[in-house]
């Protein structure tokens, strides 16, 4: 039986990333930050939680690191965790670096010293092409960070280049553009505009607030992804991919057939609101996978308008659960706005 080691399994990847490799037969461990309060509600809502092995790894302590290498004897690490919410990065510049940086370099080592046969693979990102001029973005576009998440990235991708090439591991950077689910954390764009539809529409709010509704981005569905990341892994040599859907839509789009969907008029409900507006943002991002197509037979399936659906359907689906007194894993329970929702006694009738 095979043995993957997940960074990040609480997060939206790791979390369907586990369910897969569980399913293909895989012993799964997965590394867990200690937090006041536990956040392990994905994998308690695929139902894979106690099939998990989770071992303590904060990625800005090198020991932790070490010692999940040694208990877990991996075949196969795979890296997600980081801060991977770029607004915060802002706010946030050093921990980016240390954590989403430097931590990959610390995995980098502790394999190369002990289990240089272990297979790596790096979530990198399309938020490395930055705010760049290009139709569409492959593996040989150039790269142009413009944030602390993206530099942090940066560095971390051309440190696995660097050790693959100067050290011979398997290492392999999946440069992963956008990819949403009802996994989604709340505060980015797509769920926040899910959730926010399906409150609206059930009547329990009436606004959501944004910033640049303008940046284009190509947004996929994050359980085809997680396939992606593990096909780069069986291959002969690691390379590095671009994985996408070669679809680029405004935030606007997305913000229309949320709306569209619901039956409701999107202009009567969205404001604009300074506070969600980045120092520097990407304006424009539409991924070339043909490489994947090629190499690893990898596809997008679920399209811009589908992905809407799904991500809709499951947040009103989530609300009139609520609605109904049931108690299920989810995050509004953790995030303070909603709980203000959340604590009033509310029959659905919708
Ligand atoms: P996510 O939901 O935000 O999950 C991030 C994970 O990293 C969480 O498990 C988080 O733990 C963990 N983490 C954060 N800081 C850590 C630290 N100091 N030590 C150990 N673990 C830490 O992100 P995601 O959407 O699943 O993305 C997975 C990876 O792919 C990330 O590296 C992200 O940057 C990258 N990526 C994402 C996308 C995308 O569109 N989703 C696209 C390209 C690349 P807690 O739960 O404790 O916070
Ligand atoms: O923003 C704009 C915002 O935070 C998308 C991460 O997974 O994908 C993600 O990064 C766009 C930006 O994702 C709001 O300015 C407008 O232009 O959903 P997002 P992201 O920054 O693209 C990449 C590939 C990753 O690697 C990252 O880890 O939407 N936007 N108004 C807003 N964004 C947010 N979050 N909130 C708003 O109110």
């Amino acid at each position: 039986m095979k043995r993957a080691l997940i960074t990040g399994i609480t997060g939206q990847d790791g979390a369907y990333l586990a369910k897969f490799l569980l399913d293909k037969g895989y012993e799964v461990f997965g590394t867990y930050r200690r937090l006041s309060t536990p956040n392990f509600w994905r994998l308690q809502y695929l139902g894979i939680f106690e099939q998990i092995e989770l071992l303590p790894v904060d990625l800005i302590d090198s020991f932790s690191i070490i010692e999940s290498l040694k208990l877990a004897k991996p075949d196969e690490i795979y890296n997600l965790a980081a801060m991977s919410f770029v607004g915060a990065s802002f706010e946030q510049p050093i921990a980016s670096a240390e954590i989403t940086g430097i931590g990959v370099v610390k995995f980098l080592e502790a394999i190369r010293n002990i289990a240089p046969d272990v297979k790596f693979y790096q979530a990198s990102t399309s938020e490395m092409f930055g705010d760049n001029s290009f139709s569409q973005q492959s593996e040989k576009t150039p790269f142009e960070p413009s944030s602390p998440y993206a530099a942090a990235k940066l560095y971390a991708h051309n440190m696995v280049k660097i050790y693959r090439k100067g050290y011979g591991l398997f290492a392999c950077n999946g440069i992963l553009f956008n990819h949403e689910s009802p996994l989604r954390g709340l505060e980015f764009v797509t769920r926040k505009i899910t959730n926010g539809v399906a409150k609206i529409s059930l009547g329990l709010d009436d606004s959501i607030e944004l910033g640049n509704i303008d940046a284009r981005r190509d947004w996929g569905y994050a359980p085809e992804y997680v396939e992606a990341m593990w096909l780069m892994m069986q291959q002969e040599a690691p390379d590095d991919y671009v994985i996408a859907t070669n679809e680029t839509h405004a935030i606007q789009e997305f913000i229309e057939t949320a709306f569209d969907i619901v039956g409701l008029d999107w202009k009567k409900h969205i404001r604009i609101d300074e506070r969600f507006m980045r120092p520097v943002d990407v304006n424009y991002l539409k991924g070339d996978y043909k490489k994947s197509l090629t190499k690893l037979g990898w596809r997008p399936k679920t399209r811009f308008k589908a992905l809407a659906e799904i991500m809709v359907n499951s947040d009103l689906e989530r609300w009139r659960r609520w609605g109904r007194g049931e108690h299920f894993p989810w995050d509004a329970w953790n995030y303070p706005n909603e709980r203000k929702i959340l604590s009033r006694k509310v029959k659905l009738d919708r």
